[in-house]
């Protein structure tokens, strides 16, 4: 265990009442050792990238302060994963929950296992916009500032959920 950190995790979730298996994994997310839950994003809806036959998905960011390192914080994102019911089959296919590692301090990782920041999160507004709702000054190693890729982003096909001024 080290100094805690700031981590961001990418929820995704297109199957079996999205937005419920969303928030059931942010307070979740609360529960992992030696890790807390500082913010959770507005959830938003998005259209499916990758294999277009399957439904639209619910997206969010978490931001956690943890004092475990990228290793064992993805074992226990993976458990969360299982305990929803996912099953791992098409790449980028329907899942029930995915929770992707986005960012983890101010490091670059690229193992066997793991790839921090996740590979495509500049390129996709279901991330960097709720990313940008809790985090507006976040810096993407390797990348630059969240602020000028989501100026690049293309937001068509993600919508606030609820819409706003909605409950
Ligand atoms: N892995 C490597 N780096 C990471 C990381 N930073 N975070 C490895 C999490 N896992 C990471 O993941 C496969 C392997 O990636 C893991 O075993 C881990 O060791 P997976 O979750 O089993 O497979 P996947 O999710 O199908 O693949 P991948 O490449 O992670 O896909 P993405 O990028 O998660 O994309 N469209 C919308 N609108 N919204 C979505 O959320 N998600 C996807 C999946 C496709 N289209 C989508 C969405
Ligand atoms: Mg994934």
């Amino acid at each position: 265990m080290s100094a805690p950190v700031d981590a961001f995790v990418g929820l995704g979730s297109n199957l079996d009442d999205p937005a419920r298996q969303v928030r059931a994994a942010f307070a979740e997310l609360d529960t992992i050792d030696a890790t807390r839950l500082v913010a959770a994003s507005p959830l938003y809806r998005s259209a499916p990238v990758g294999p277009a036959d399957q439904p639209e998905y619910v997206n969010a960011v978490a931001w956690l302060h943890t004092g475990l390192e990228p290793d064992p914080l993805l074992d226990a994102l993976q458990s969360i994963e299982t305990r929803h019911g996912r099953v791992r089959g098409q790449h980028w296919g329907p899942r029930t929950l995915d929770l992707d590692l986005l960012l983890y301090a101010d490091r670059r990782i690229d193992t066997r296992r793991l790839v921090v920041p996740h590979p495509q999160m500049h390129q996709r507004a279901f991330v960097l916009v709720p990313l940008h709702d809790i985090a507006p000054d976040t810096f993407l190693p390797g990348l630059g500032p969240l602020e000028t890729w989501m100026n690049r982003v293309d937001r068509a096909g993600l919508r606030a959920d609820p819409p706003a001024g909605r409950d």
